[in-house]
């Protein structure tokens, strides 16, 4: 069956500056750079983010290879260490301001829209040593500062502006389950960070409507949307995955799209005596900004259960987790190399959602993708990754997308995780994502089955969708 997607569909991917342009020409350390720097053998292989997938010097031919994909739209990030010089003054690094210029025309030049997220996990070490970094509002500040030297020196070209990359695993990441440096547990800290950066946020989006560049100018944030699935309809069950659901999802969709906190993670919080400290202006801040659209990285859903030990009786620290548990469903379909549930459906969940509970907000899928390692045991003679398991996820994925379309839902547009295999956070090079492979001894670059198959969607906007599996997902 023929599935057709609307007319100016976004066919793209995504990746970050910090995890394919290497560390060249850089002066300041991000924390990521940073904890590389001081623990290496933290890193998969001890490979750091220095060279990544060398994208500094190699642009010019990885956009190349994108646009022979047939990609349309591709996001990156600009790195905050990268473009300026002095954090408190935001004052610029004219190297630097030319290589973004550069990357931003060239992608322009190829026929590829470039969608610039300004913040992906890579604050400045320099600002978490100072000031405890997103802990403190006055770095939110300095956060603008950076923005709108952007929004100055590229708003002319570039459209699509995301303020900040998945909010959410920052907070999980350094306060509460130690996968990013600093690796603290701290759920006090926790929801002062998810305030502090969603405040930032509505901060960002207000510095942008008043530089406003360009007339068709737009910017929103980019989500990861996990549905939080009750593991059954036991009041224990269902209160569990109500809780998982404010907590992970409702936080910053509701604060950017609707422009406040949902009511119920409020009074929770206030009740166990950890709400956020904010202030009347903040909020009319929060209210007035926000969002132009969204993005959502999809990758698994949340399988969600009544904790095993009751609240009360939990530790005095507070953490989120003392009020659902992970539940490893019987029968669930794993990505078993990066341990992550495949549920393509719950795509289609979150189209409903936003359409009915978002006002429509326009959206695309921002991320969606399958890590796998040691993919050259897929190799063909000729050289070429054989990924037909990727094929598959993305038609599967695609598949809800449509129907999600078809339903009402206002999406634009569906980006891979990622263009070229990069590097990524703690994991380096073990699971690759990338329609193009990257062989990381001497940066080679060869397009892999689905990049070329990518290219027969996006250049026809039809997904043609063997009738056997869209069956076997109906099941
Ligand atoms: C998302 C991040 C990406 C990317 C992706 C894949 O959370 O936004 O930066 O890394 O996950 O995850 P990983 O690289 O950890 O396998």
């Amino acid at each position: 069956m023929n599935l057709i997607f609307p007319e100016n569909f976004w066919w793209g991917a995504a990746t970050s500056g910090p995890q394919s342009e290497g560390r060249f020409g850089k002066e300041h350390a991000n924390l990521f750079d940073y904890w590389y720097d001081i623990e290496p053998e933290v890193f998969y292989d001890q490979v750091g983010p220095n060279v990544a997938s060398n994208f500094y010097n190699s642009f010019k031919e990885d956009i190349r290879l994108m646009k022979e994909i047939g990609l349309n739209s591709v996001r990156t990030s600009i790195q905050w260490t990268r473009l300026i010089d002095d954090f408190e003054t935001a004052s610029l690094n004219k190297a630097n301001v030319d290589f973004y210029n550069q990357v931003i025309d060239e992608f322009i030049a190829n026929g590829i829209r470039p969608v610039i997220n300004l913040h992906h996990f890579d604050l400045p070490a320099d600002l978490y040593h100072k000031y405890g970094g997103w802990e403190n509002k006055h770095v939110g500040d300095l956060f603008v500062k950076f923005a709108q030297q952007c929004f100055r020196l590229f708003g002319d070209r570039v459209i699509d502006w995301f303020t900040f990359n998945e909010p959410m695993v920052i907070v999980e990441g350094e306060y509460l389950h130690q996968f990013h440096y600093p690796n603290l547990v701290d759920g006090k800290k926790a929801v002062q960070v998810a305030y502090n950066i969603q405040l930032a946020s509505a901060k960002t989006i207000a510095a942008f409507k008043a530089i406003n560049r360009n007339p068709n100018g737009k910017i929103g944030i980019i989500l990861n949307l996990t549905p939080a699935y009750p593991a059954s309809q036991s009041v224990e069950d269902l209160a569990a995955s109500e809780f998982a659901d404010l907590w992970l999802n409702r936080l910053f969709m509701d604060a950017s799209a609707l422009g406040a906190f949902p009511d119920a993670l409020v009074e929770r919080l206030k009740k166990d005596h950890v709400l956020w400290e904010a202030t009347t202006e903040e909020l009319a801040i929060i209210k007035n900004n926000t969002i132009d659209y969204l993005g959502v990285n999809f990758y698994h859903p949340h399988r969600v259960q009544a904790p095993a030990v009751s609240a009360n009786s939990l530790a005095v620290d507070w953490l989120p987790e003392k009020y659902f548990d992970e539940y490893e469903m019987p029968g669930r379909r794993m990505n078993v190399d990066k341990g992550w549930e495949i549920y393509p459906k719950a795509v289609y969940d979150i189209a409903l959602d936003i359409r009915d509970n978002y006002e429509n907000l326009e959206w695309f899928i921002s991320e969606n993708g399958m890590g796998v390692s040691r993919e050259e045991r897929y190799l063909n003679e000729a050289g070429v990754i054989e990924d037909d398991y990727r094929i598959q996820f993305i038609q599967e994925h695609l598949y809800w997308l449509h129907k999600g379309i078809e339903e009402g839902s206002n999406c634009f547009g569906y980006h891979l995780w990622t263009p070229i295999d990069c590097w990524s956070w703690k994991n380096a090079y073990r699971n690759r994502y990338g329609f193009i492979s990257n062989d990381i001894r001497n940066q080679k670059k060869t397009i892999k089955k689905s990049g070329h198959w990518f290219k027969g969607v996006a250049d026809t906007d039809v997904l043609e969708m063997p009738e056997s599996l869209a069956a076997s997902l109906e099941e």
